[in-house]
């Protein structure tokens, strides 16, 4: 499969850009370390690259085919208004700041987060349209994170990656971003998500849990009917890019130059794109403290600064340019000295071999962002070292920090012992910088780019080819015309509907969950017709039921999960009648859990009683959870009374009150020639799903595993089928 599908790469911008000499367009591919890894992989695969071209006015056709034709690129259209707030706006003021834990930062507008959806809209539809079965998507990067669930509404079963090349920032953090949510959940229509590290990933798994309260594993989450790979996956370098460059005569000849310019002094260099992730004052003014607390250092170091203009129509980075201008002018002026200049500054992007030669010639390259994905810098100044020169001084808060565990490690935020470091680093004897720097090599050179574009390939088709053969494991989607074909042929029906989760959303609390209008005239039209008997199954109190849905005629009802029920067409409850002695003594712990958790609360049924969590931090709730039910299941063992964990509640019941009980009840009227339907979201309506006849169409509500023989996405789904059952002009859409 790796080698016969082709490979759809989408990121943000195309690795080319468009030129016009003279008249002609011509393209040129640029030489960034993604392009490099990807370039053999969409050789050998004959993929193509999707994102937008650069360009701020839409291309002409001519350079349009020209982008397909010479660099298999497919230019995405995104008029400028929209590009200005989608990239600048939301992806650049938004979640780059806040993904690099920079929340003062963030600037959100809800246009922007509009101009998000377009952009992404646009690409799904780039990609669609180039989609051809059996392809694999590859989606890059913060700009494009709701286009995984899009693609998946649009190609379900098409192989979709999605790497993240930023930091996932803590859930703390992440949950102050506008729309976090739809962000996640955008992410999760991906086979395989994968990061620079398991820290961000941990992050990651902590904010599905506290903003979508979706659990997972190490390694995986379970989506609607799917599950989702996770990954920790550094990104590397294309080592050729530089070790390849080391003997050409042009890098010689800057090398000569270096030599020349400064002899007898040591250098530093720190490379950087001008961004305040990147931490320039910060490292500026480590290297003011540096020269006044080491005086030795004066007149023979060199802070040789590279930094490449970025986003400068962003007016913090214009602020940052003019901050570091000021920071190196001033330690020039106080430090400098007619021979020697502390801090020599080059604003722009410098060639292959000026960077090589800098790279080969600098004693100690410094790397200190506050916040960075990986850094490649760090990557590629190592790359330069297969001598063993040379010593990395790294940021604790680059993702490379991880991987590179014998570089001098640094805290950038603590400009003390970070100058004490780089004093060090100065000073380090040959033998231990070798050591160091000999290990880092090594390491650079293997896990290079192209290993990581292979692994995370290899990762995504051997999830894909799981999900495919686990797929008849897990309930397929329901086949609504098939399901509607055998509505419409039976003359007998009997429509078992659960309640929270199925027809309306899960609420954070279990008064909030009430019927909406619709609902209840979709399930008057049910009702209304005379061979149905439709009943609404919950596990609710049998007042709430009445209270909520009493109305609507001939709408039975069964509640606390089966233990009485009110058949189509009465008003009186049947069912046994509680015996409720046994609640003084399992009260007083369900309060002893309220007392430890503010925000949890207990709700008493006729039958049951009820410890509800949802607003309750995930990870200490499920584990409060977890000590309560092995506190109730001793103290209760001889009774017939059971805890049971259902969606962030615990539940103390009968064991006797289920709604398996009920099927048995009322099902074998309608089996054979008859049809029945049952849909539920949880764990209490496996019972019923069990207790059916082969030929029931039971039907899971969300992800996971489930004895029922379908599965529809969410409560949006169950309705719209269910309207559509209500129909008489067969098949309409809604
Ligand atoms: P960036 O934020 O762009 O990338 P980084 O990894 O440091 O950060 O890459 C910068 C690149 O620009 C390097 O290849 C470097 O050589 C080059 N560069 C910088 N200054 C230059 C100059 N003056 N002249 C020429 N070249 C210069 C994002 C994430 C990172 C992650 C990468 C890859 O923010 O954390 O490492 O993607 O996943």
């Amino acid at each position: 499969m790796a080698d016969s599908s082709r490979l759809i790469v989408v990121s943000n911008r195309l690795p080319v850009a468009l030129v016009r000499e003279g008249g002609e367009w011509t393209t040129k591919r640029s030489a960034g370390g993604l392009a490099t890894a990807m370039d053999p992989i969409l050789k050998r695969a004959g993929g193509v690259w999707i994102g937008w071209s650069g360009a701020q006015e839409e291309e002409p056709q001519e350079a349009i085919e020209l982008l397909r034709q010479e660099q298999s690129c497919i230019a995405v259209d995104l008029p400028a208004e929209l590009l200005e707030k989608f990239y600048e706006g939301y992806a650049n003021q938004a979640l780059w700041p806040l993904f690099h834990s920079f929340p003062s930062r963030l600037h959100f507008a809800s246009e922007n987060w509009e101009a998000y959806i377009e952009a992404n809209r646009r690409f799904c539809s780039a990609v669609a349209d180039e989609f051809r079965p059996g392809d694999r998507i590859w989606v890059h990067d913060y700009h494009l994170m709701l286009l995984p669930g899009m693609l998946r509404e649009r190609i379900p079963d098409a192989a979709i990656g999605f790497f993240l090349h930023i930091p996932f920032p803590g859930s703390d953090i992440f949950s102050i971003l506008p729309r976090g949510e739809e962000l996640l959940a955008g992410v999760l229509g991906a086979d395989l998500i994968a990061f620079h590290t398991h820290l961000h990933l941990q992050h990651f798994r902590m904010s599905l849990r506290r903003l979508l309260g979706i659990e997972s594993t190490v390694d995986r989450v379970e989506a609607p009917g799917r599950e989702v790979r996770l990954q920790a996956l550094p990104i590397g370098i294309a080592p050729d890019e530089f070790l390849g460059y080391q003997d050409k005569p042009e890098t010689q000849a800057e090398l000569e130059k270096l030599r020349a310019q400064y002899s007898g002094r040591k250098v530093i260099v720190a490379v950087d794109r001008l961004d305040y992730t990147k931490g320039l004052p910060d490292r500026l003014r480590t290297f003011r403290r540096l020269l006044s607390s080491h005086p030795e250092f004066i007149g023979k170091v060199v802070l040789l600064q590279i930094a490449v203009p970025s986003r400068e129509n962003i007016g913090s980075y214009q602020e940052l340019r003019s901050e570091v201008h000021e920071l190196i002018s001033e330690i020039n002026g106080e430090f400098g000295t007619p021979d020697w200049v502390p801090i020599v500054y080059i604003h722009r992007g410098i060639s292959r071999p000026e960077l090589v030669a800098v790279y080969q010639f600098a004693d100690i390259a410094w790397v200190s962002p506050l916040r960075d994905g990986m850094n490649l810098v760090a990557k590629e100044y190592v790359a330069c070292q297969p001598d063993g020169n040379g010593v990395l001084v790294l940021s604790a808060f680059a993702g490379a920090a991880a991987e590179m565990g014998e570089a001098l490690l640094i805290n950038p935020f603590d400009q003390e012992r970070t100058a004490f470091t780089v004093a060090r680093a100065l000073d380090l004897s040959e033998d231990e910088k070798r050591d160091r720097m000999l290990a880092l090599h090594e390491r650079v050179i293997r896990n290079n780019v192209f290993a990581w574009g292979d692994r995370f390939l290899m990762l995504l088709d051997e999830t894909v080819k799981i999900r495919r053969e686990h797929a008849p494991e897990r309930p397929p989607l329901l086949p609504v015309d098939e399901l509607e074909d055998a509505y419409r042929k039976a003359a007998r029906r009997l429509l078992l509907l659960d309640y929270d989760g199925t027809l309306v959303r899960l609420a954070a609390r279990p008064n909030e969950a009430t019927p909406d209008d619709n609902l209840r005239n979709l399930l008057a039209q049910l009702t209304s017709d005379p061979a149905n008997c439709v009943m609404v199954v919950s596990g609710r109190r049998a007042a709430d039921l009445e209270r909520w849905l009493g109305q609507v005629p001939h709408l039975g009802l069964a509640a606390e999960h089966g233990a009485r029920w009110r058949l189509p067409g009465s008003t009186a409850w049947q069912g046994r009648s509680a015996e409720t002695q046994w609640k003084d003594s399992v009260r007083p712990i369900l309060e002893h859990f309220v007392d430890r958790t503010p925000g949890s609360f207990i709700e008493e049924k006729e039958f049951a009683l009820v410890w509800h969590y949802r607003t309750i931090e995930a990870e200490f709730g499920d584990w409060l959870a977890t000590e309560l039910v092995a506190m109730l299941e001793g103290m209760l063992a001889e009774t017939e009374l059971r805890p049971y964990r259902g969606n962030k509640v615990v539940e103390v019941k009968p064991m006797w009150a289920n709604k398996g009980a009920l099927a048995s009840e009322l099902a074998p009227e309608y089996a054979g020639a008859g049809f029945i339907l049952a849909i539920g979201d949880d764990r209490t309506d496996e019972d019923l799903f069990a207790r059916l006849p082969e030929d029931a169409w039971s039907v899971h509500v969300g992800g996971g595993p489930s004895k029922a023989r379908y599965n529809v996405t969410d409560t949006v789904r169950v309705r719209e089928f269910l309207y559509r059952l209500t129909r008489q002009d067969r098949k309409t859409a809604i």
